[in-house]
């Protein structure tokens, strides 16, 4: 591949785009490549397989990997590439994703995932996060890093207002 996106987004099913899609609207806000796949700990494990242990030669810099439920999905995703992994923990309907959260945040010390909050805090934030760990060496990335929190603490009103 000529130009990789530097970032990949995994997760477990079609029903966790609704959240990740705010880790892909926030990577575009910020101009920042990235490519979307489904990948199953459960119910596709060869593509985990495939992806985890080729991500790397792929040209991908950071892993965002969101699951719900029994979420093996960053963890093993770590266990099989040196790349950093950042998990988000999608809000599953039978525990509100705190399922999601603590199958993704107890990993045994040496395999970290980046752990973030349950939903679409957690997708945007881990978005955010992967722009840092890119602008490190990406000082025009930095630069829409740093306009992005400007532009976000300029649009805190001073006062509360009543709704309309
Ligand atoms: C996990 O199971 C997925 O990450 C998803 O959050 C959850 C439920 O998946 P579906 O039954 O909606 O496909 O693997």
């Amino acid at each position: 591949m000529l130009n990789p996106p530097p970032v990949a987004i995994v997760m477990g099913s079609q029903s966790d785009w609704p959240t990740m899609r705010h880790a892909a609207d926030t990577l575009e806000a910020l101009k920042v490549e990235y490519e979307a796949r489904i990948v199953s700990a459960h119910r596709t494990p060869a593509r985990l397989v495939a992806f985890a242990g080729s991500a790397r030669d792929e040209g991908f810099k950071v892993v965002i990997a969101g699951a719900g439920g029994a979420a093996h999905l960053p963890g093993m995703i770590a266990a099989m590439t040196p790349l950093p992994v950042l998990g988000v923990p999608v809000e599953s309907r039978a525990l509100s994703g705190q399922d999601s959260l603590l199958s993704i945040v107890q990993m045994p010390g040496g395999i970290p995932v980046g752990t973030l909050a349950i939903g679409k805090p957690g997708a945007i934030n881990a978005a955010l996060l992967a722009a840092a760990i890119l602008a490190i060496s990406d000082d025009d990335l930095a630069e829409r890093l740093d306009a992005f929190r400007r532009a976000q603490t300029e649009a805190v009103p001073q006062f509360p207002a009543d709704d309309e």
